[in-house]
């Protein structure tokens, strides 16, 4: 306790006393879907990366765990610290500044506590893309982004977080400054450093700034929502669309009757473009630099081609950005309309596209033998190969039933997953959740090369222990 009080008093040396909070502090506590809650010994809030350097020498001279916090809004629960009381969260929201833009080399440098929203809307500030999108974007922090390697609605075409990423300014749990903040698209002296940080879930060290990628501001963009009758059609029309509008296809997304159905329930002003229900759903979208009249023919074109050949059953085009956003904003409510639905058992899982009709038809059907009643909502990134298969609970069981039921689930989905030689965390990553399974799915040979980088950098094992790897004992 002295020693704590050591440490406290040490830390509010280097960022003063207003930025190190020890009450009030659930919520950095808490992770996003509010299951896992921690006892963090004190959050603190640097304002640069020489504060970032300066804390993480005090926390190894003191011999404290230090968790990295961005937006706390990750899924597996990486940002909270433990119930021990003996970790510290460094919470990155005051390290916000935007370090430079550089429109002729297409590149911005940023802090990592800035918010993902105000990335996007910098880059369109200078007529520039950063094409990085996902429903939590208005509160994950790019330091967030990077560290999950996060992926979102546009990966089809421009890639996950980390072919967006060109540098990075790391603080190494010595509290050393690794400061590889190039924005070079060729770069070949030696081993690529920064790619061990993205993905890294702050185990590695703490992401303070990158330098990322901009890309042509779009001029035209088409959207599309259309019914259709089975994954098998969805994936039948994303090779379709893929032939017909090459690059310009940028996102499409599968939705599930019953995600529409659980979308509806809690925000009834999503937009029902039609008459009848149908089984499934894609949402599509495609942009280029051209006039939004040429882009739409194709477009239109490509649909009625679809429609045609009976590989979808209806289709409703945006015909204006406003309604272009009601249909995204429907798609990015899944997650959150399943948060207020009821506690479900989540799987991010990828798979080859073209095994993805099947892996459902088997899945669900064992799942629903197994569990009558049971209601999978199946939605997310197909054009990706990335599922969210979220299993929620059959009405006849109550929550707490469901959550025992987590382990076997958990094996009945990731079994069928890794049969397929997919993945069993697509985008979200491993943070506290899928700890246990990481350690049972990934062979002995990758474990070990990654515990061995684990100690080579961090010997120890103060950055964000208990997350992703199982190292054994933290001190
Ligand atoms: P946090 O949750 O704060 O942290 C995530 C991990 O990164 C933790 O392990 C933390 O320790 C570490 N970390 C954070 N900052 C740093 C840093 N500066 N240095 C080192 N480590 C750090 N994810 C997707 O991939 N695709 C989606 O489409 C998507 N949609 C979402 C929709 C909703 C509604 C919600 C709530 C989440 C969604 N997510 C999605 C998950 C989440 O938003 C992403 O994982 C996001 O990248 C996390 O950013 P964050 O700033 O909130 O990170
Ligand atoms: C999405 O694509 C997110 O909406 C969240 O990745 C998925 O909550 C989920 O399972
Ligand atoms: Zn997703």
């Amino acid at each position: 306790m002295q020693n704590h009080q050591a440490f406290i008093d040490a830390a509010c040396a280097v960022i003063g006393h207003d930025h190190v909070l020890t009450s009030d502090l659930d919520m950095y506590a808490q992770d996003w879907r509010k299951k896992y809650f921690g006892r963090p010994l004190a959050v603190l809030r640097p304002a640069s990366t020489a504060e970032v350097a300066a804390l993480v020498k005090l926390c190894v001279e003191h011999a404290v765990a230090i968790v990295p916090q961005g937006g706390n809004t990750g899924i597996c629960a990486g940002s909270v610290p433990d119930a021990s009381g003996e970790q510290v969260v460094l919470n990155l929201a005051r390290l916000n500044r935007l370090r430079s833009v550089d429109p002729a080399n297409n590149t911005m440098t940023v802090e990592a506590g800035c918010i993902l929203q105000t990335l996007q809307d910098t880059a369109e500030s200078v007529d520039r893309l950063f094409p990085l999108s996902l429903g939590a974007e208005g509160s994950c922090q790019i330091g967030g982004n990077i560290s999950t390697n996060a992926g979102g609605v546009q990966v089809l075409r421009y890639g996950n977080t980390r072919d967006l990423v060109l540098g990075l300014e790391v603080v190494l749990p010595s509290g050393e400054i690794l400061d590889i903040l190039r924005g070079l698209r060729k770069d070949n002296t030696g081993y690529d450093l920064k790619q061990l940080f993205i993905g890294a879930e702050g185990t590695l060290g703490i992401i303070t700034a990158a330098t990322l990628k901009l890309f042509p501001a779009p001029r035209a963009c088409a959207v599309a929502f259309a019914a259709l009758s089975s994954p098998a059609q969805a994936v039948k029309l994303l090779q379709h669309m893929r032939a017909e509008l090459g690059e310009r296809f940028t996102a499409f997304e599968l939705m599930s009757d019953a995600s529409i159905d659980l979308i509806r329930c809690h925000f009834p002003a999503s937009p029902n473009p039609f008459t009848s229900p149908h089984s499934w759903y894609v949402l599509m979208e495609a942009t280029d630099s051209g006039t939004d009249a040429a882009l739409g023919a194709l477009f239109e074109g490509a649909l009625e081609r679809v429609l045609e050949q009976g590989i979808i059953d209806d289709v409703a085009l945006a015909s204006s950005k406003a309604q272009a956003g009601e249909l995204w904003m429907m798609r990015e409510n899944v997650s959150e309309a399943q948060q207020i639905d009821s506690p479900n058992i989540k799987h991010d899982i990828s798979l080859p596209i073209s095994s993805i009709p099947a892996f459902i038809d088997e899945v669900v059907g064992a799942l629903e033998k197994t569990y009558p009643g049971v209601r999978p909502i199946i939605y997310g990134h197909l054009g990706d190969g990335n599922l969210h298969f979220n299993i929620a609970r059959p009405l006849a069981v109550d929550n707490a039933q469901w959550q025992d039921e987590t382990h076997a689930v958990n094996t009945m989905v990731h079994d069928a997953v890794v049969r397929q030689r997919g993945s069993i965390s697509a985008e979200h990553g491993i943070g506290q959740a899928k700890q246990e399974e990481m350690a049972h799915y990934k062979s002995e040979a990758e474990l070990v090369v990654m515990r061995a980088i684990k100690r080579a950098i961090d010997p120890q094992l103060l950055m964000n222990p208990g997350k992703v790897l199982d190292m054994g004992s933290t001190s």
